[in-house]
This record gives C-alpha cells, sequence and structure tokens, in this order.
C-alpha cells in the first residue's frame, strides 16, 4: 500500500538523512513523525519510525550512563573473527551452554529462567578461521515493541552477518520458532532471502541519479522508481535493483528499515525424551527454508556440523595472500563474502593496495592455468591464493 507522504514530510526525512548528531537526528525524526498522516498505508512505516526513534533514545541513555560510570545495557559487540552471528531464543533453550560448548567461554548456564540479561561474546574456531557468538538476553513475546531487554535483543540482531535461531525440543519447538519469527518480522530482519533487494548507495552532491535494475520492476516503471526517488530529494545516489522489486521495497529501501539476515536453526537438548517427534514437527514446519542442527548441547552431541553450516550459510570464503617475494602464502587467510573481488580483498588489506593496483597472480584449482594474471574484477572463491602487485 503507498504512503502517499505528503511533500513537507520527504523534506524532513532528507533533513534527517543530512543529520549526523544523534541527539538532533531524534528530533528531526520525531517531526518527521509529525508530519506522516496517519492512515493505513502509512501505518507500517510508522511503525518503523517509531522504532528507530525508540533504539536511537535507548542509545543515547546507554551514552549518558556510560559517561556516568554507571554501565547501561549494551547495544553493540565490536566484532571479532570472520562473521558475527546472534543467537537469539526463548529462555532456558540452552543458549549459554552452547556457547560454553563451542568456546572456551566462562558462560552461566542455568535452569533459572532469564540469567543471561546482557549480550555474552565468545569466540568459536572453525578449521582456520573463527566466529564471534553473541548470546543475546532471551527473546520474548513483545520484544520488538521493546518489553523486558527485547529491543537490545533485535538490535544486537540487527547488526549482526547471521544468526542463530535457538529453540528446545524438551518443548515446542515450532511454537518458539515461530515467535522468534514474528518478534525478527516486527522489526523487519528477513531470515529468508528476498525475491529482490534494493541498495541505495548515497553519493557526493553533483553525482547524479542512476539506477541500474539488473532485475524486474513488478508494479511500476524506472520513471516512477525515479520520480520517487527524487520526491525524497535522493538526486545523487546509485541505486541498485536486483531480483523482484517493487515500488514499496524501493521506498522501504529509502528508509533502510528491511534487512536480510541469514539464519540457522538450532533446535537442542535431542536427549530429552520425545526430541525426535518434536525434531521431525520442526523440521515439516521450516520445510528447508532454513538449515536445521539438532543437537544436545549438555551431552555435546551435533555441535560438530555447525561450524560448517554457518561457513556455507553466512557465504564465507577464504583467501591466502602471498607476498610477491615469499614462497609460501600466509597460513591466516582474509575472510569475505562469496562473489568479493580481488577490488574487495585489496580495500581489506589496505585503502592504498585498490589505488595503487597493477595486476594479481591467482593460484587455483578451477583455473586452466595458475597461477593466473588477472585484474580487480576477479571473483574469488574459497581457497584462492593471491599475489597483490602494486606500483
Ligand atoms: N536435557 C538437556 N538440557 C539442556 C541441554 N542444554 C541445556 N540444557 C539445560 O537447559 C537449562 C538452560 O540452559 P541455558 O544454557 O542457561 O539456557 P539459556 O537461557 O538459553 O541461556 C539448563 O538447566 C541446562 O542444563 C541439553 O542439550 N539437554
Ligand atoms: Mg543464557
Amino acid at each position: 500500500m503507498p504512503t502517499n507522504l505528503p511533500p513537507e514530510a520527504k523534506e524532513k526525512w532528507a533533513e534527517v538523512e543530512a543529520t549526523r548528531n544523534p541527539r538532533e537526528k531524534l528530533q528531526r525524526m520525531q517531526e518527521f513523525l509529525s508530519l506522516v498522516p496517519q492512515h493505513k498505508g502509512t501505518l507500517k512505516l510508522r511503525g518503523q519510525i517509531k522504532k528507530k526513534i525508540a533504539i536511537l533514545r535507548r542509545e543515547l541513555e546507554e551514552r549518558k550512563t556510560k559517561r556516568a560510570g554507571r554501565g547501561g545495557p549494551k547495544f553493540f559487540i565490536e566484532k571479532e573473527g570472520a562473521a558475527q552471528v546472534v543467537l537469539l531464543g526463548l529462555t532456558n533453550v540452552g543458549k549459554s551452554c552452547l556457547l560454553s560448548a563451542v568456546s572456551n567461554a566462562n558462560v552461566a548456564v542455568s535452569a533459572a529462567p532469564y540469567t543471561t540479561r546482557e549480550p555474552v561474546p565468545a569466540i568459536m574456531p572453525f578449521e582456520d578461521i573463527q566466529f564471534q557468538l553473541v548470546e543475546a538476553p532471551a527473546v520474548m513475546e513483545g520484544s520488538a515493541d521493546g518489553r523486558a531487554w527485547g529491543l537490545q535483543s533485535l538490535a544486537l540482531a540487527r547488526n549482526a552477518d547471521g544468526l542463530i535461531l535457538m529453540v528446545d525440543l524438551s518443548s515446542d519447538p515450532v511454537a518458539q520458532l515461530n515467535l522468534i519469527l514474528s518478534e525478527l518480522e516486527k522489526a523487519r530482519l528477513l531470515v529468508n532471502k528476498p525475491r529482490g533487494r534494493v541498495d541505495v548507495d548515497r553519493r557526493y552532491m553533483g553525482a547524479g541519479l542512476r539506477i541500474i535494475v539488473v532485475g524486474q520492476l513488478v508494479d511500476c516503471t524506472m520513471r516512477d522508481v525515479e520520480a520517487l526517488l527524487r520526491s525524497y530529494r535522493i538526486n545523487d545516489a546509485i541505486v541498485k535493483i536486483s531480483g523482484e522489486v517493487t515500488l514499496d521495497d524501493v521506498e522501504d529501501a529509502i528508509f533502510e528499515s528491511t534487512t536480510y539476515k541469514p539464519a540457522v536453526i538450532v533446535a537442542n537438548k535431542l536427549d530429552a525424551p520425545g526430541a525426535a517427534e518434536k525434531l521431525q514437527q520442526l523440521e515439516n514446519f521450516v520445510a528447508g527454508r532454513m538449515p536445521v542442527i539438532a543437537v544436545s548441547c549438555e551431552r555435546r552431541i551435533g555441535l560438530e556440523r555447525l561450524g560448517k553450516v554457518l561457513f556455507d550459510t553466512l557465504g564465507v570464503i577464504r583467501v591466502y595472500t602471498k607476498e610477491p617475494s615469499a614462497k609460501e602464502p600466509s597460513q591466516r587467510p582474509f575472510t569475505l563474502r562469496r562473489g568479493a573481488t580481488v577490488a574487495d580483498l585489496a580495500r581489506n588489506i589496505h585503502s592504498d593496495f585498490e589505488r595503487n593496483f597493477a595486476y594479481a597472480r591467482v593460484w587455483a584449482d578451477r583455473l586452466t592455468f595458475s597461477p593466473q594474471k588477472v585484474s580487480l574484477g576477479f571473483a574469488l572463491e574459497d581457497g584462492d591464493i593471491v599475489e597483490i602487485h602494486v606500483h
């Protein structure tokens, strides 16, 4: 349903976008909200903006308490390793137990509910890389509306590279999963790959507006998309549209509200009586939309699959760099995402590397001639060895 925002609301949103100071941003967002007419078409938008306001306000409060030395709730955990994966689940499903089973973190496992009130990070090794797992405070009904630590957990999820949705086979795993999924949906976090994607990459003033469509516009034309963008004063941007996209999806992207997070379901307590039957119900319900890993964290059963499934679901690839003068590549790989190119690698190593790039040599089994001389656009794969030559 179209939002049909009045021009002054769109102008105001452009002001929100241009504001960096969080306190002023909060102020402008509230002004924006007051300019949004109250009808059915704007219901979703109003919900999204209210959530943004709530999160921003909590962040500001957090800073204040930090300064006062009191330490409020943590909304962000600094990323480490190849990817940050946030663990979401109801209380007592075994999240803390999973952390202690796959890492050397010292976490409190307890039969008492809501033991974990702060996000707990831990490092899980997988082959020659590491994943960072973060246990979020328990999700419950109303999390997305800000109940208990819910807002905090969903903010953590939004910032993560991927999610583990954890359910308990000694209880009702389908009901639990449904609850998590509905809270995620309310927070505009998608765990299934959307049919289309819109990326709005804002550019410096005067750069102009470029719209690249590699997919299909479902209910509109290029001209409609351009008019919508311009009505929000987006005149300098590269907008990439892939897959199947509606005009609503484009507007969503302007508010950066919906994000896709690859997710893996971990079904715990496989040792519990009746667990096999519950697992079957869960698998029927999920129907292959996400991978399901059945484990018993307490008995350490099934956990060895987790690393590989995360690796594949998140699309991680490892690239081993080699100095032109060295005989052997480095033992520790760079981790990138599937589809990454030599340019992404170069940028990862050092910003100068991309600017001064001359050529690269790549060793890989899939190449007819290895090593092969390649340029910045070459698509990398897991296990590639790369030697970068600069001017
Ligand atoms: N039967 C069984 N109980 C488990 C398993 N994993 C965890 N538990 C128990 O479930 C309770 C909650 O565990 P905890 O890790 O604190 O859950 P959290 O609230 O999700 O962090 C504890 O009493 C654990 O001993 C398991 O694999 N099997
Ligand atoms: Mg816990």
